[in-house]
């Protein structure tokens, strides 16, 4: 039963046990093979309250630039998890995150696991367009449940039209020089895809190296190399999303709902050999989103 939410709730301390203290979130890739056992009534309760709550004071603390609202509900193997030794270099990463809501669309299947943990199944949109489904495990400290792991699932969103555009990530090599030329390629061949209700942008790494595909628009009709030189301030890009860490021979889904028309850039700035990131050698494209043949 997929519990689904209008509304964003409210932002409570669930207990006492915190002391005073983004999501650009690492979810780890691989599906979980294995199942934990259904949660009962009272035990799925608990859970979507967590999560909500969580949710909520995730939007508070976006809104009242005070991260540690949220945070303060992330078990220490989730903020580790994230790159962070401490809570405090957390809170402050948080505050420049470009995500700035965190709607909570559905939670559903939750289930018990042998090492004490719960999980539910969470559908979420980060900003107006990231659809992100991950499986969420709360592990427990004390009275309180923590945010502990998300783990990627396929999305599903729940809207009619889904396209799914094939992009290859590509590395070549200059025998005479050494270079290396790194590129997105289209399957379609065209850098121009139709505005529909959800999009499934499935990156496929060809390389031998790992990247990344972030998803950002740039301000009307700036270059996009801007972005390597300084002319382009990050502070007037637009994040929309992204997939991190796509290792060689893998490839993973970056899922957005309602982009609207306009002119994309997608860029990966893993360093290559030469220290230079993958956008200085060519891994950066911008792609259209075109309105609907009428
Ligand atoms: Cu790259």
């Amino acid at each position: 039963m997929r519990r689904t939410f209008a509304m964003f709730g409210l932002c409570a301390a669930l207990s006492a046990a915190a002391a005073a203290m983004a999501f650009l979130p690492n979810s780890s890739e691989a599906s979980p093979t294995e199942t934990g056992s259904p949660a009962d009534e009272a035990d799925s309760a608990t859970a979507i309250a967590v999560i909500q709550n969580y949710a909520a004071c995730y939007n508070e603390g976006q809104a009242t630039g005070d991260p540690g609202l949220y945070v303060v509900l992330e078990s220490t193997t989730y903020v580790t998890s994230q790159g962070y030794v401490t809570r405090y270099d957390r809170v402050d990463d948080e505050l420049g995150s470009p995500f700035k809501t965190a709607k909570l669309l559905s939670v559903d299947n939750v289930m018990l696991w042998g090492d004490g943990r719960i999980s539910a199944d969470v559908q979420v949109l980060l900003g107006p367009y990231w659809f992100n489904e991950w499986r969420v495990f709360l592990t427990r400290q004390g009275d309180t449940w923590l945010w502990d792991q998300e783990v990627s699932l396929p999305a599903h969103p729940d809207v009619d039209t889904v396209a799914v555009n094939g992009i290859n990530i590509t590395e070549t090599k200059d025998e005479s020089t050494g270079d290396i030329t790194y590129a997105f390629v289209s399957y379609s061949g065209s850098w121009d895809f139709t505005e529909t209700d959800a999009i499934i942008f499935n990156f496929t790494n060809s390389g031998q190296e790992a990247h990344e595909a972030i998803l950002m628009q740039l301000p009307e009709g700036a270059d996009p190399m801007g972005l390597l030189d300084g002319s382009v301030a990050f502070e007037d890009v637009t994040f929309i999303g992204g997939v991190f860490d796509i290792e060689p021979g893998t490839s993973a889904d970056l899922t957005v709902v309602g982009l609207p028309v306009g002119t994309y850039t997608l860029v990966c700035f893993f360093p290559a050999p030469d220290g230079a990131p993958h956008a200085a050698h060519g891994m950066i494209q911008q792609f259209n989103i075109v309105a609907p043949a009428s």
